[in-house]
């Protein structure tokens, strides 16, 4: 095993279990009939290109270090998905009452967005990883934002890796344009959360039993669409 398999090892550990643990709490809301306010959840140890990078750019040799290990500290990487902004604050307070992770850092892009227009909640976590030679505490980053917060910050990555950083400033100008018709959108959306909740708890229960919780008409037949 070389050096850098056996330094992103524990990485790799911490978050194929947060990723297990965070979806077992969005199990845990359908097991009780509620909206969960997870919608989904991704993760990734950061590839070992974008660690080159990164380092290049905040100056720090490219070897598996304690150094490496307290600056990038984003090599495990969550993502969790919520439907509406106000989950938001939800998914961070669940985290806050975790016993079993410590947060270091909260970052609140959602407010105070960055110059290109992203949003998102990044909380920094100390994580025990158990391995074969004891307890080693590992550094994640959870970033937790919307569906359309996802959706434009993916499609902005993308962009970035063709212009590498530097965009034309039209395409700067639109995707900041995006960004805000991507809140606009979010914020549409949780004017009429209730509305869509009701309809999705619905949708569950008719999957759940078909046939017996199609919406009627005071007639007693089907409603039309
Ligand atoms: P299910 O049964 O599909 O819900 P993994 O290693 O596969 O657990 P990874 O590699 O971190 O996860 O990320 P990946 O494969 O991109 O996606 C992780 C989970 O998120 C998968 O579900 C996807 O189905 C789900 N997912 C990805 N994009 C979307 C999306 O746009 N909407 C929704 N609702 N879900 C999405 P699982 O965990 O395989 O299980
Ligand atoms: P990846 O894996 O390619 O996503 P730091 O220097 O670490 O203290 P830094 O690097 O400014 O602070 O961290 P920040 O901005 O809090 O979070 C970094 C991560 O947030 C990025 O990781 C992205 O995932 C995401 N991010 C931040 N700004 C943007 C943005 O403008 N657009 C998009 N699409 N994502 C953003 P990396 O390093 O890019 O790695």
């Amino acid at each position: 095993m070389g050096q850098w398999d056996r330094f992103l090892a524990p990485y790799k550990q911490a978050v194929d279990e947060l990723k297990i643990k965070f979806k077992g709490m969005r199990r845990q809301y359908e097991t009780d009939n509620i909206n969960s306010p997870i919608e989904f959840v991704t993760g990734r140890v950061k590839p070992i290109a974008s660690i080159y990078d990164k380092s290049l750019e905040k100056g720090i040799p490219f070897e598996p270090s304690l150094e490496l290990a307290t600056e990038l500290q984003d090599i495990a990487g969550i993502r969790m998905m919520c439907q509406f902004v106000g989950d938001i604050e939800t998914v961070v307070e669940l985290l806050r009452n975790r016993k079993d992770l410590r947060i270091v850092e909260e970052k609140d892009y959602i407010s105070r967005e960055k110059q290109s227009g992203y949003r998102s909640y990044h909380v920094i976590v100390e994580y025990p990883v158990q391995t074969v030679s004891g307890e080693q505490l590992i550094l994640a980053e959870i970033q937790i934002r919307t569906l359309a917060m996802n959706f434009w910050a993916s499609i902005e990555h993308s962009l970035n890796y063709k212009y590498k950083g530097v965009f034309p400033d039209e395409i700067k100008l639109r995707l900041q344009r995006a960004a805000e018709a991507a809140f606009q959108l979010d914020e549409e959306m949780s004017q009429i959360r209730d509305e869509i909740q009701e309809a999705q708890a619905y949708f569950t229960e008719y999957k759940e039993s078909p046939g017996t919780h199609f919406p009627r008409n005071t007639d007693g037949g089907r409603k039309e669409r």
